[in-house]
């Protein structure tokens, strides 16, 4: 057993970018599958993932890709635009993980004008983010895999369509080969 141990779901896109930090990382990891329950009880953000490395515990995913990059040497989000950009990335999957953990629950904007609000930030951070440049050379970057998690969790949930976003749709066309994305997909719906 290794001294690193991921918690989380294999739906989860929060947890599939640190699976794929992991993976790509060549760090021995242990994973193990958590349920809502499981995160309610043992995670004070209630969510998943959550990380514990002998002593220490991380319990947000980029708390936990800072560790993984730390311990293998390779930055962090090292510029300001790579914050802003993962930042963005970030608020758009939060927002649109909200939305579908309300709607679950039989909420929408028609009890909650607030849903309508959260909405239309999915759609301009969509748009925010097709354009910025999203090249990259050999490993995508953390905000770059937060993008494509994000993107790929919204085709698997039936949640938003980012056809009309041609960098978006490009990028994705380009990462879904890349084994560890491969590896990290989750299972059938
Ligand atoms: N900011 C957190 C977000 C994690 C998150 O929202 N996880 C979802 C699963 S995709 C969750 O556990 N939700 C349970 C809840 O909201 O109670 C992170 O980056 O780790």
């Amino acid at each position: 057993m290794s001294n690193l141990t991921l918690y989380g779901s294999f739906t989860s896109p929060f947890v599939r970018h640190c699976r794929i930090a992991l993976l790509a990382s060549d760090l021995p990891f242990d994973f193990k599958e958590t349920n809502y329950d499981q995160s309610y009880a043992q995670s004070p953000t209630k969510r998943v993932p959550y990380l514990r490395d002998g002593d220490l515990s991380f319990y947000d995913s980029s708390a936990i890709l800072h560790h993984v990059r730390q311990k293998t040497g390779r930055p962090f989000l090292p510029t300001p635009a790579e914050t802003e950009l993962y930042a963005t990335a970030n608020t758009l999957l939060d927002t649109a993980v909200n939305i579908f953990l309300l709607e679950r629950e039989g909420i929408d904007e028609r009890q909650a004008p607030y849903v309508q609000r959260q909405k239309d930030r999915v759609h301009s951070c969509l748009k925010a983010l097709d354009a910025v440049d999203l090249s990259f050379e050999d490993e995508p970057s953390d905000p770059i895999w937060r993008i494509a998690c994000a993107l790929a969790w919204a085709e698997y949930r039936k949640r938003f369509s980012f056809s009309e976003f041609g960098n978006l749709s490009l990028l994705m066309d380009r990462i879904a080969p890349i084994s560890v994305f491969k590896q990290t997909a989750p299972p059938p719906a």
